[in-house]
C-alpha cells in the first residue's frame, strides 16, 4: 500500500523523478545537469544541497547514482520522529504565520498522542481571531481530545495559564496550545510569543516545552526566513511542514535542517483529522525520489 507521504509527495516527485530518470545510465550532460539543478532548486532543497547532489552525480556518472545521491540525501536529514518518546507533562506550542495550518495541526497533534494512550489537552490560545476557538472547538470533537478556553479574555497567557492549571490538576500528559497567526516582521506579536514560553518557564517548571513552527511547504524559501526570524525569540524544537499534498516544493527539509538545526518532525498530508505523519528520512527519500516506487506500487 501507498503511504500518505509517497502520496502527498507526488508533485515534487514527478518534477524530481522524471528528471533523474532522464540522466540514468548515461554519462551526464551539462544541459541534463542543469535541468535537473532547476528542478532541484525549485523543489526547495537549497543551494548547497543542490551543489553537493550534482558532484555527486558527476563523481558517479553512468553508474548508479541514485543510491549514492540517497546515502547523501540520508545523511544531512533531521531523523525519524517518535512521538512516542514524548515527555510527560509536555507542552507544545504551536506558533507560525497566519494561515500555515496551526489550528488543524493541533487538532491532527491531539489525535497523535492520544491514539498513544496519552492524556491529551487543547488550549485555544488564539484571542485575536474571531473565530479561531469556534474552530478548535469543532475539531477537538474531531480529535477526541479536552479543550480549555477562555472567550472573554483577549490574552492568550491567561488562556495558557488556565490551561496549564487545568492540564496540572487532571494529569495530563500532552497539552497542545494553538496559537494566533503572526508575522515575523511585528514586534510586539512576537514578543507576546515569548511571553508565553516565560510564563511556562516561571508557573509551570514541570512541563517540558517544545515550540514547533508550523511552515506551509508551498511557501518556498520563505519559510527559512519565519524560522530564522521565529528562533529568534525562541528556541524552536521542531517544524511541522504542512500541505505536503498540494505542493511540488516539498525539500525545504534539507535547508531547513543544514542552515538553521531545525528538524521537521511531523507532515502534514492532507485535511482530515488523520492527515499527519511523524517524520520519517526513509520513507520521505522514497516520496521524494519515487526510488522505491516500482517495489510499493
Ligand atoms: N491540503 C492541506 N491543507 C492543509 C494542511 N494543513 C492545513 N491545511 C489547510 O490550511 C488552511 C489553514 O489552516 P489553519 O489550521 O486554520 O491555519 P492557521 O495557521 O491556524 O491559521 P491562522 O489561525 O489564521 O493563523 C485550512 O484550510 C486547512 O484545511 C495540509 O497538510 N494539507
Ligand atoms: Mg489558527
Amino acid at each position: 500500500m501507498l503511504s500518505k507521504l509517497f502520496k502527498a509527495l507526488n508533485q515534487t516527485r514527478s518534477s524530481l523523478a522524471n528528471t533523474f530518470r532522464s540522466i540514468k545510465g548515461e554519462p551526464a550532460s551539462s544541459e541534463s545537469l542543469e535541468m535537473l539543478e532547476e528542478q532541484l532548486l525549485m523543489a526547495d532543497l537549497g543551494v548547497d544541497t543542490v551543489d553537493e547532489i550534482l558532484d555527486v552525480i558527476k563523481r558517479h556518472s553512468g553508474q548508479d547514482f541514485e543510491s549514492k545521491v540517497r546515502e547523501y540525501l540520508l545523511s544531512i536529514m533531521p531523523e525519524r520522529y517518535n512521538p512516542t518518546r514524548v515527555h510527560s507533562p509536555t507542552v507544545i506550542m504551536m506558533v507560525g504565520v497566519n494561515g500555515a495550518g496551526k489550528t488543524i495541526t493541533a487538532a491532527k497533534l491531539a489525535r497523535v498522542y492520544k491514539q498513544l494512550d496519552q492524556n491529551v489537552m487543547l488550549v485555544a490560545a488564539d484571542t485575536y481571531r474571531a473565530a479561531a476557538t469556534e474552530q478548535l472547538k469543532i475539531w477537538s470533537g474531531r480529535a477526541g481530545t479536552r479543550l480549555v478556553c477562555n472567550e472573554r479574555t483577549l490574552e492568550p497567557s491567561a488562556v495558557l495559564f488556565d490551561g496549564l492549571n487545568a492540564a496540572k490538576s487532571s494529569q495530563t500528559d500532552v497539552v497542545i496550545v494553538d496559537t494566533a497567526g503572526r508575522l515575523h516582521t511585528y514586534k510586539n506579536l512576537m514578543l507576546e510569543l515569548e511571553k508565553m514560553v516565560r510564563v511556562i518557564q516561571t508557573h509551570f517548571p514541570d512541563f517540558i516545552i517544545m515550540n514547533l513552527l508550523t511552515i506551509d511547504a508551498s511557501l518556498g524559501q520563505n519559510s527559512l526566513v519565519q524560522a530564522k526570524e521565529f528562533g529568534s525569540y525562541m528556541h524552536l524544537n521542531g517544524a511541522v511542514l504542512t500541505k505536503l499534498d498540494g505542493t511540488a516544493r516539498g525539500g525545504i527539509v534539507f535547508p531547513l535542517y543544514k542552515q538553521l538545526q531545525v528538524p521537521v518532525l511531523f507532515i502534514g498530508v492532507g485535511e482530515d483529522i488523520d492527515d499527519l505523519e511523524p517524520f520519517d528520512p526513509d520513507e520521505y527519500l522514497d516520496g521524494l525520489l519515487g526510488v522505491d516506487e516500482k517495489s510499493r506500487a
